[in-house]
């Protein structure tokens, strides 16, 4: 979005002006401001741009008392297409300032055909943006000082002009920029086909001029057989490129975040000889909605994750809607004793909290569910611990009807060890898909599962005790679609704690800012 248009849509906001008593005609850009503020399904505490396409999170950083949030923006509508970097700020992670477009593709330059995912570093008082520039992929620089307005690309770029002769990629694309033992490090997302997905390194001296140094680590092959759904080859779909590498200091190891075959995955492990040796792999979040996410360094040693959280509906609903893609709630990442990534809800968006409700001790007879009345709304926190006794499975229906003609399943299977996530009754919508999610839980057995539930509107975000994340995408037609439940199956459940807010909304109008 241009300036132009970042005002019209900011003014849309706004009650109609009056001329002559005769209400003025909406711009085109006031017309969609007003149908998005009114859109039950636009979240209201997660960022999304005021309107039209996001993707990926690119280059977030802490820079002059401001987090800096840019991402993949299309101006034009709600698809994906001419890659720009959007931008937003703000203070505390949770509310944001929308800002205009901070870098759009230069005619006849090396990133003409797109804009396309990359990192943020700091660098001699400035702010400096490693990305894509497409086609061919090359990577670029841009920087910046001040409010990080109009990101400044590199006269010279690209500063890396092709793969490293000799390799066969499936792409070459979302560099990642850090300082370390006195050089400059940078990542590259790769893969090999047939092979699997490659993460390059490459070194500087000065972070302009750069060498390949060799793979920091390959594959394997992901294993989740979506290659049989597959009519031609797609090097992402067949998990042989990885897409935005994201390698980050963790707790005294290394982690490594890559995005393949519709997943974001992390691999945790140590540095050695300048390579990355894995020892533990797991999914970042099992909905397969959560995609390209990115990590920076809040502050020393605090590093939050925000992923691209795409649509499960029709491309048409989407462009219908006027709006597609949202930002995934911040995590604050740890590693635990095992190797496995933890992931907790960022605490700032407890300022977003109303007055919690509270009850202890409900037990379920097999087979019940039972209203709670506590948890009413499509903009909450819900935190549940489930003792799953002898069911075999218990949890949430969120967004429910009270005929139940629309409800997403939150279930804990504590047989296969499983959470899941069902939305094959979430919308009476024909365009919403209808999907289960499963993601396993790494939970000793005698522990009972704690979730943590964020809902907002279309978005649910689920948070686990068990390094286990799910996020999903529902399209409830119904208003009463409000309820929250409690249910179990197979046997009694036990849900000691059930606590609930109301969760603030970050603007008045679903635009964000
Ligand atoms: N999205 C970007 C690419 C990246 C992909 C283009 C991941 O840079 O590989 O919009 O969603």
């Amino acid at each position: 979005m241009n300036r132009r248009q970042f005002i019209a849509l900011a003014a849309a906001a706004l009650p109609a002006s009056h001329t002559l008593g005769l209400p003025a005609a909406d711009t085109p850009a006031q017309a969609l401001g007003r149908k998005l503020a009114a859109d039950p399904l636009r979240p209201r505490f997660h960022f999304l741009p005021p309107a039209n396409w996001m993707n990926d999170p690119n280059g977030p950083i802490f820079w002059e008392g401001f987090y800096h949030l840019f991402y993949q923006y299309n101006p034009h509508g709600a698809f994906w297409g001419d890659m720009h970097w959007g931008h937003a700020r703000g203070r505390d992670l949770v509310h944001w300032q929308h800002l205009p477009v901070a870098m759009a593709p230069t005619p006849g330059g090396p990133d003409k055909g797109g804009c396309f995912s990359g990192s943020a570093f700091t660098r001699g008082g400035a702010a400096w943006f490693a990305y894509t520039g497409v086609s061919p992929e090359v990577q670029c620089l841009a920087s910046a000082r001040g409010e990080l307005l109009q990101l400044q690309k590199y006269p010279s770029n690209p500063v890396v002009s092709a793969p490293p002769p000799g390799m066969r990629l499936t792409g070459f694309r979302d560099p990642s920029v850090w300082f370390e033992h006195g050089a400059w490090w940078m990542t590259v997302g790769a893969g090999t086909q047939g092979q699997g997905g490659m993460v390059l390194l490459y070194r500087s001296a000065d972070a302009l001029r750069w060498n390949f140094l060799h793979p920091l680590c390959t594959g394997p092959q992901m294993q989740k057989g979506k290659l049989a759904e597959l009519d031609t080859y797609d090097a992402v779909a067949a998990g042989d490129m990885w897409e935005c590498p994201d390698y980050f200091d963790l707790g005294g190891g290394r982690a490594l975040l890559f995005s393949t075959q519709g997943s974001v995955y992390y691999q945790t492990g140590r540095q050695q000889a300048d390579r990355f040796i894995k020892r533990v792999q797991g999914l970042v979040d099992g909905g397969e909605v959560y995609y390209a996410a990115k990590s920076f360094a809040a502050a020393p040693g605090r590093r939050i994750l925000w992923g691209w959280v795409r649509e499960a509906r029709t491309n048409a609903a989407q462009r219908a809607a006027g709006w597609a893609g949202v930002l995934s709630l911040p995590r604050l990442l740890s590693l635990s004793p095992e190797g496995l990534l933890t992931m907790e809800p960022a605490p700032e968006l407890r300022m977003l909290r109303g007055d919690a409700a509270h009850i202890e001790n409900t037990r379920l007879a097999a087979g019940a569910t039972e209203n709670l009345p506590m948890a009413t709304g499509d903009s909450l926190e819900i935190q549940v611990e489930i003792s799953p006794g002898s069911a075999q499975e218990a949890g949430l229906l969120v967004r429910r009807s009270p005929g139940e003609q629309e409800f997403t399943r939150i279930a804990y299977l504590p047989g296969a060890g499983l959470l899941r996530v069902d939305t094959r009754h979430s919308s009476l919508d024909s365009s919403a898909f209808r999907k289960v999610y499963e993601t396993p839980l790494h939970l000793p057995e005698e522990k009972a599962l704690r979730l943590t539930v964020f809902v907002d509107a279309s978005m649910i975000e689920i948070f686990s005790n068990a390094h286990a994340c799910i996020t999903a995408r529902v399209y409830p037609m119904r208003a009463d679609s409000m309820q929250t439940a409690v249910y179990c199956r197979g046997g009694p459940a036990h849900f000691p704690n059930i606590r609930s807010y109301p969760l603030r909304a970050i603007s008045n109008n679903r635009l964000t800012t």
